[in-house]
């Protein structure tokens, strides 16, 4: 026969693997351990083309670790509490129970005929309540050392689809849903202080970097938003007497150039210093401001507007009086809520004193046109002018120095240090996810819910009780929300918020090293033998909020004493996109491509190596540019090898043909390099060689009999069992061995044979041979030069004449001319 049946061969596997079970992480193993994660999916459907890629890639290095010697981790599992998995079951008309557990199922068949390496029996899934009765003990020891905690503040609210939207969902003022005008609305919200951690989680990044992708380094750097400046106070008099108040600023050497103060108009300040005459304005003017979201307010090129607060400010250092007004440039959240502006030196507050005719003053001259005139505000290097004690100064960093030094004794002022991280917004109003363990009693106010009665399990609500309709549909549970307080034993009530799912994901990792464990969240003993995680496979739309958030709870963890490191993940890989003709695939463009057909057109293993062989993993894919076909014609040509051998399992190879052993022996050397590199398809591209080399062997050099005939198909039969592993196990049978070739070990390499052959240079001087070199076929240009300038008989061919030219041919050929 030429090929193999398909279907039949992915049957027969699938059964000897579940025989096998040979990828069953023992804990007590004496191998080195290594942890193979890969993000677990939201079951909102069945897998698709963006997990079979994923996967793929993923499988490739769990596979390579086993077959290198290690104990391998390479658990999964599902996020099947949240948004995500409760949008699509509402979508499907179905109870978000019963459609992520029907999603589950599925998935879990289509990982094992699609032949993931994972290990099923430390699979759970969050919505179980044996998992997120540990969130909930979590929650609670982060509630135990202050790092959850509840306050009130303004969140965007659609009035018509009556939820809370977040700030991107937000456009232009209305919802990107409905088109309804969103507003404002004041909740009281559970938050996680991952403030505490921005100095470290930052900090972190740096040893990070050298085993993460930038981009996802420079998210998160970006993110937390580190910036260092200075607190400046200013004297405000006030229409009832005087007060001090702090502005934020990267920019203190810029204080003499502050013309103007601004509040944010939402800020509870701007209506306590509002001059009354100014109220009605400041009133008005904020009604216009709740409609738009954060972005839009930063938004440099947005038409700047404000209210005049009727007051004044006195400058610090100047003791200069300025107007104090209210704008929605400035967020209430940030800073300290209000700044100075220096319209000379920064844009937003030159448009807004462009817009409202206030005074521009230039500090710095840097040369460029003056900002009052060109509408353009300087930023760079100059000398300081129309300041006081500065002029004259042309250094920023002492011209900052300077004015910290002279706040600081003045008491006017200290040097500051002021992050963007935001505490984490855990609560939603929404039906499915974990319920927050906690019990509002009127006596005892705040009162956890005591270990011995976790987990608090999630209500039964059906059809119309589930769905989102503003407050959390928790709160209809009557029989649930009213409870005795665990403290006084009066009657109290349960909190009805549950948890944003990104909290269940935070933790996930710790958990798959003592997935059944009864008594705890997870055994800290297993958790630090096993992790941090070797590596972390999984997509770059999580480079902020779950890496960042996993990244905290691991800190904390580790500050309670639970793990015993303070990073999760070591390494970590972005895949690409599967994309088709140019474009993302979406159900409107017609142009989305189904797993299922492809796997049953072409195999599990064609479409995996495809994916595989398309390019650098972290590149996008377009399907309609690859072929499963062609993936298809290479692993039939590579199971013909395995029919061809004609000499037994065992054999001497060391007798084999030389010419061909080289080969195998360089194609297995370089593959774990390349795997340990993430060049997957540059693996693929070499066991193609290798099948070629071996084909031609058999065909016209030593026959099917020679022994290096076998080690190469053996070669070849290992290193596609990282990619298309019912290829392999085909190969392997008929090649005379036991299953499984996942666990077959890495082809020995014989170092002798990765010893280079040389070749001969000839070093020309003046058109004739001087010398001849014996030098590595793979020499560079200038190592083959300087090869022939060190040697003798060619400096004393050139007897001391200027070199005019060299001529370089690598590695044969160095002509000299003098
Ligand atoms: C005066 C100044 C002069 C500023 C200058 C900049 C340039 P980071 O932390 O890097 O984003 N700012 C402070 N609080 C704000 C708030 N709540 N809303 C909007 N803007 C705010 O930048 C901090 C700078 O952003 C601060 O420095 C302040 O403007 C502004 F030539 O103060 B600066």
């Amino acid at each position: 026969t030429t090929t193999y049946d398909i279907e039949a061969t992915e049957t027969k596997w699938q059964r000897v693997w579940e025989d096998l079970q040979p990828f069953r992480a023992d804990d007590d193993s004496p191998r080195e351990k290594r942890y193979a994660l890969t993000m677990f999916p939201y079951p909102s459907g069945d897998l698709h083309m963006g997990h079979a890629e994923v996967f793929a890639l993923h499988d490739v290095v769990a596979r390579y670790w086993w077959q290198r010697g290690y104990e391998v981790l390479n658990p999964m599992g599902f996020d099947s509490f949240g948004l995500p998995a409760e949008n699509a079951a509402i979508r499907n008309d179905e109870h978000p129970d019963t459609y992520t557990r029907a999603n589950i199922a599925r998935s879990i068949e289509s990982c094992r005929k699609y032949a993931a390496s994972f290990d099923w029996s430390r699979t759970f899934n969050t919505s179980d309540p044996e998992y997120y009765r540990w969130t909930q003990w979590l929650f609670l020891k982060f509630h135990e050392r202050g790092l959850a905690y509840r306050k009130n503040s303004p969140v965007n609210w659609c009035p018509n689809d009556q939820t809370v939207l977040a700030n991107e969902q937000v456009v232009g003022g209305v919802c990107d849903r409905c088109g309804a005008e969103v507003t404002k609305k004041e909740l009281t919200q559970w938050y996680f202080k991952i403030t505490d951690y921005a100095q470290e989680l930052l900090d972190g990044l740096d040893e990070l970097e050298a085993t993460w992708p930038d981009r996802v380094v420079t998210a998160q750097r970006n993110w937390i938003g580190r910036s260092e400046g200075a607190h400046v106070t200013f004297t405000l008099h006030a229409a009832d007497g005087e007060r001090d108040i702090d502005v934020y600023t990267t920019r203190p050497d810029t204080l003499y150039g502050a013309t103007f103060m601004v509040v944010a108009a939402d800020a509870a300040l701007a209506a306590e210093i509002v001059h009354p005459d100014r109220a009605q304005a400041l009133g008005d003017y904020l009604v216009e401001v709740r409609k738009a979201s954060d972005i839009d307010r930063l938004a440099t090129d947005r038409p700047k507007t404000g209210v005049d607060l009727g007051i004044t400010a006195t400058n610090p250092v100047s003791g200069e009086e300025i107007p104090v007004w209210a704008s929605d440039y400035v967020l209430a959240d940030y800073g300290t809520g209000a700044i100075m502006a220096v319209p000379a030196h920064d844009q937003r507050d030159l448009d807004f004193a462009r817009a409202m005719g206030l005074p521009v003053r230039r500090v710095i001259d840097t040369g460029d046109d003056n900002p009052e005139e060109s509408g353009v505000a300087t930023s760079g290097d100059g000398t300081y002018v129309n300041s006081g004690p500065l002029d004259g100064l042309t250094d920023k960093a002492s011209g900052i120095r300077s004015i910290i030094e002279r706040l600081e004794t003045d008491g006017r002022g200290t040097g500051a240090v002021n992050f963007r991280l935001r505490d984490w917004l855990l609560s939603r109003q929404r039906y499915w996810g974990a319920p927050i363990p906690i019990i509002h009693c009127p006596v005892d106010g705040e009162v956890p819910v005591p270990d011995d009665q976790l987990p608090v399990t999630l209500p039964v609500l059906t059809g119309a009780e589930l769905k989102p309709k503003g407050t959390s549909p928790l709160g209809g549970a009557t029989d649930w929300v009213e409870t005795t307080c665990p403290t006084c034993g009066g009657p109290a009530t349960r909190d009805t918020d549950t948890m944003d799912t990104f909290v269940d994901s935070s933790w996930y990792m710790f958990r798959y090293c003592s997935p059944h464990d009864d008594t705890q969240a997870f055994d800290t003993d297993k958790v630090n033998a096993w992790m941090p995680c070797n590596l972390y496979v999984g997509g770059v739309e999580h480079a902020v909020l779950h890496l960042l958030y996993g990244r905290f709870f691991t800190k904390v963890l580790n500050d309670m004493g639970l793990v015993g490191f303070r990073e999760p993940w070591s390494a970590q890989l972005n895949q690409g996109f599967v994309i088709n003709q140019g474009k993302k695939m979406s159900k409107s463009l017609g142009n989305g491509v189904n797993l299922g057909d492809q796997l049953a057109a072409f195999g599990v293993d064609a479409v995996r190596l495809t994916l595989v062989f398309a390019g650098p993993p972290e590149d996008d894919i377009d399907w309609a540019n690859m072929s499963p076909e062609g993936s298809l014609r290479f692993l039939q040509r590579a199971w013909r090898l395995s029919g061809d051998v004609t000499s037994e399992p065992g054999v001497d190879v060391t007798t084999g043909d030389v010419a061909l052993r080289r080969t195998t022996a360089r194609t297995v050397h370089d593959a774990a390099e390349l795997v340990e590199t993430y060049r997957f398809n540059v693996v693929v591209a070499r066991v193609m060689e290798l099948v070629n080399a071996t084909r031609k062997a058999i065909d016209a050099g030593c026959g099917p009999a020679d022994p290096a005939v076998r080690e190469a198909t053996e070669a070849v039969a290992i290193l596609l069992s990282l990619v298309a592993p019912y290829t392999a196990e085909e190969m392997w049978e008929r090649l005379g061995h036991e299953p499984t070739v996942a666990r077959a070990g890495w082809p020995a390499v014989d170092g002798a044979l990765l010893v280079e052959d040389t070749v001969t240079a000839v070093v020309q001087v003046k058109g004739k041979v001087k010398a001849r070199l014996e030098v590595s076929p793979d020499i560079s240009e200038a190592d083959l030069e300087a090869a022939a300038m060190a040697d003798a008989g060619v400096q004393r061919a050139i007897d001391g004449a200027t070199v005019r030219k060299v001529v370089v041919r690598a590695p044969k050929l160095v002509n000299i001319v003098v």
